[in-house]
């Protein structure tokens, strides 16, 4: 059996939770409180020197980075509605993922952090280029979703389930996005029984 290090407060562990429970896939959970720091302990650091969750342990594998480990999970268990093997929805679902790493969550962290978790060091420069920066980004958004129901055609695929973690994630600083599209698809991501169970308990 697949064993994911998670914590609800995660982002990027909320996407994988997602996933795993939406398919129906058996799975151990173990729960490393970043509020404690159990992620610096010396045996988590064997599993991810990154200090980070998600981390998935399959036999001699060792996993990170959350996108990473969708994909694996969707390969290993032949989620193909999850992660398309149709050449042009695959470059799709392959382009919103890097979007999302690379435009969105560091946008999400920017803003939520600093609201939320830095205290005395919050950064107000980094929440304001973060806001600035999810301006552009919800419209691009926006404009994307205009004439369907999720960012790959009209199934979701796990490029959905790690928007919609950052999309919860935002929630923590009430920087919800309230564009009409966005709001429209978030409601139906929340209607997913596994992206319920992923949300922390608040
Ligand atoms: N690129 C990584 C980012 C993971 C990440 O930033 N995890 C955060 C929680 S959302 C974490 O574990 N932070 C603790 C730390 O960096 O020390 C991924 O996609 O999995």
């Amino acid at each position: 059996m697949i064993t994911l290090y998670h914590f609800p407060i995660s982002q990027h562990s909320r996407r994988v939770v997602s996933l795993l429970e939406e398919a129906g896939i058996e799975y151990d959970a173990q729960f490393v409180d970043l509020m404690k720091g159990e992620h610096f302990s010396p045996d988590f650091l064997k599993i991810n020197p990154n200090h980070q969750v998600p981390s998935l342990v399959d036999g001699e594998l060792r996993l990170h980075e959350s996108n990473a480990i969708l994909r694996y999970i969707c390969d290993k268990y032949e989620l193909n509605n999850w992660y398309p093997k149709d050449l042009i929805l695959r470059a799709q679902t392959e382009q919103w993922l890097d979007w999302i790493q690379c435009r969105m969550s560091p946008a999400v962290v920017n803003i939520v952090f600093n609201t939320m978790f830095a205290g005395d060091n919050a950064d107000q420069k980094a929440i304001e280029n973060g806001q600035q920066t999810m301006v552009e980004l919800e419209a691009i958004l926006e404009a994307e979703l205009a004439d369907k129901d999720y960012l790959i055609g009209n199934a979701p695929t796990i490029a959905d389930l790690a928007l919609a973690s950052n999309v919860f994630h935002l929630g923590f600083a009430k920087q919800d996005l309230q564009g009409a599209n966005v709001q429209a698809w978030y409601g139906k991501i929340s209607q997913l029984e596994g992206f319920k169970k992923s949300l922390p308990e608040m």
